[in-house]
């Protein structure tokens, strides 16, 4: 039971969102798309390249809702603001037990791009591990038991281990309600995980009443690795609020600092978000509004970084910071 609101929100002063956003959406895929969101986003081999979700449904407006059918799409660019998106989806899991695949991100480690997933399966929600070498393959090394999601990768290995952040959802302890918090994992080969730890808790997260999770894999700076998170929360006095009958929850995303060689001790986090929905993509006529989800984050020499964002369940969308402010940011709790 959530027994306080939190109230307005507004996003960092330090974060632009970019005019060209969206920069992918519906309308720029060549088959079947209703909502084109949470994508992962990585530089590889010379190019930016994208793997977003696509919901499609066999009709699809504002009032019959999409059959939350999901593939996988795959997308390509040099500026990582215009996208060249190819003609066919890159994935759909066709298996007996699986429903779908869906919120990939994507990490390179040592030259090879990996993608963590979720995956809907008719016994319980998985977090998966990919590896792959040209986005069309996909080599499956390891499925959480249920259930677990929002799994990110670090770009490197951590004391000799490959390290992941996740968000299970422990329902027993937290009395069945969304208490859900951010853990750590490590592994020798990406397939054997353990020596799990809590990172976050969502009470540690003044802009959070409901749950929390992993946002894109995080970024190396000289301070810490810089990543980011989603924070939800909900207010019973919230209504229709997209196409859905109602919708209660607002997802902000925030932005911590976790110890190079620890990482699941925190250096700094901000205690306010990093981007609150603001814009008209973020609040008004998506699926379900009030929904920024980071999934790709990517340092530019120039020290830009770009954050990749679903919006609205309906969007996939770009904000840009100065990665010295945002660590400041993180630092200064501000
Ligand atoms: C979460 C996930 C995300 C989605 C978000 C808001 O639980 O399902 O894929 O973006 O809800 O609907």
């Amino acid at each position: 039971m959530i027994d306080f609101t939190i109230g307005n929100l507004q996003s960092s002063v330090l974060v632009h969102r970019h005019p060209a956003n969206p920069i992918l959406a519906p309308r720029d895929i060549p088959y079947n798309p209703a909502m084109v969101f949470n994508a992962g986003v990585v530089k590889y081999q010379g190019k930016y390249v994208m793997v977003f979700r696509n919901d499609y449904g066999d009709e699809v407006n504002q009032t019959i809702l999409p059959h939350t059918t999901t593939n996988l799409g795959l997308a390509f660019s040099d500026d990582g603001v215009k996208w060249e998106v190819n003609p066919f989806p890159c994935w759909s899991w066709e298996d007996e037990e699986v429903i779908r695949v869906y919120d990939p991100r994507l990490t390179v480690i040592e030259g090879k791009c990996y993608m963590c997933f979720a995956v809907d399966t008719k016994h319980g929600l998985r977090g998966g591990i990919a590896a792959t070498d040209d986005f069309s393959s996909f080599e499956i090394l390891s499925l959480s038991v249920p259930d677990n999601r929002n799994m990110v990768l670090f770009p490197e290995r951590i004391g000799g281990k490959y390290v992941r952040l996740e968000r299970p959802f422990p329902v027993y302890s937290r009395h069945g309600i969304d208490r859900f918090d951010m853990w750590m994992s490590d592994s020798p080969d990406l397939r054997y995980w353990g020596n799990s730890k809590l990172v976050l808790a969502v009470e540690q997260v003044p802009f959070a009443n409901d749950k929390i999770g992993p946002g894109a894999p995080p970024i190396k700076t000289d301070k810490g690795w810089l990543t980011s998170f989603h924070a939800v929360d909900i207010d019973s006095s919230r209504g229709k609020n997209g196409w859905e009958e109602t919708w209660k929850k607002r997802y902000t995303a925030g932005i911590m600092l976790l110890d190079l060689v620890d990482p699941s001790r925190i250096v700094g986090m901000s205690s306010s978000p990093l981007l609150a929905p603001e814009a008209a993509y973020e609040i008004d006529g998506g699926f379900r509004n009030h929904v920024i989800f980071p999934g790709g984050m990517i340092l530019e020499d120039s020290g830009e970084v770009k954050i990749y964002y679903g919006a609205a369940d309906t969007v996939e969308c770009l904000a840009t910071a100065d990665v010295d402010d945002l660590i400041r940011l993180c630092l200064e709790g501000k």
